[in-house]
């Protein structure tokens, strides 16, 4: 793929994005970037899916059912119910149409960003988990656990990350999507089958 020059998307992208967002995008450009050397995924695609994750964020959510509705962007009801749910799928449509960004891996992984999805690409994952352990974040509880397993095993991370997003949006009574769901299902089952020996299923033993 034709490598742009990424300070230039980054220069565009200030403009679009409030301050503290176009940080959280410069953490989770280098986040992932760093995630993809360790876990040998091309450094350029995660620095530029990273950079391009909330390219959507700051689009009112009017706006943003208009938009989709005006590029044929199929919404479902709870897409429609909590729309900020919408600025993943978006973002890759931003993402492609004002970046000319055409690569489906790249695109795939902005578009999967929020909720996950079953069998992720490392992409994917890469980025479904830096978006969440960027330095900047501070809220999620494990963050100690969850930013050491980013580095070790993307399937037990993301497993940890979904189980606590579903608990945290459970206790919020929030309306969950069916991707959130299915994701943790199958991260799930990877989950018990490789800790299928362990005294507490939910808090997997390592060996580290
Ligand atoms: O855009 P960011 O804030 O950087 O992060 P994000 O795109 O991962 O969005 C995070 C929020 O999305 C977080 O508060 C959890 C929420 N979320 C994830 N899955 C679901 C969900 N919210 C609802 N209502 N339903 C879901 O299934
Ligand atoms: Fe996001
Ligand atoms: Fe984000």
């Amino acid at each position: 793929m034709a490598k742009a020059d990424l300070e230039k998307y980054n220069k565009r992208l200030k403009k679009y994005l409030d301050e503290g967002r176009f940080y959280h995008t410069q953490g989770v450009r280098y986040t992932a970037t760093a995630m993809a050397m360790a876990h040998g995924v091309d450094l350029y695609k995660a620095e530029l899916a990273g950079l391009l994750h909330d390219s959507a964020k700051n689009i009112p959510d009017e706006k943003k059912i208009k938009l989709c509705k005006k590029h044929n962007i199929p919404m479902t009801e709870i897409e429609l119910q909590s729309p900020y749910l919408l600025h993943s799928k978006l973002g890759a449509y931003i993402a492609e149409a004002k970046y000319d960004v055409h690569d489906e891996e790249v695109l795939e992984a902005i578009r999967n960003h929020t909720t996950g999805k079953p069998d992720m690409s490392r992409l994917d994952q890469i980025i479904f988990i830096a978006d969440y352990i960027e330095p900047r974040r501070d809220k999620a509880p494990n963050l100690p656990e969850v930013r050491r397993m980013a580095f070790l095993d993307l399937d037990e991370c993301c497993y940890i990350i979904l189980r606590d997003t579903l608990n945290f949006l459970k206790s919020k009574n929030a309306k969950i999507d069916s991707m959130t769901e299915e994701a943790y299902n199958f991260y799930n089952r990877i989950h018990c089958r490789k800790y299928q020996n362990t005294e507490m299923p939910g808090n997997p033993k390592t060996d580290l």
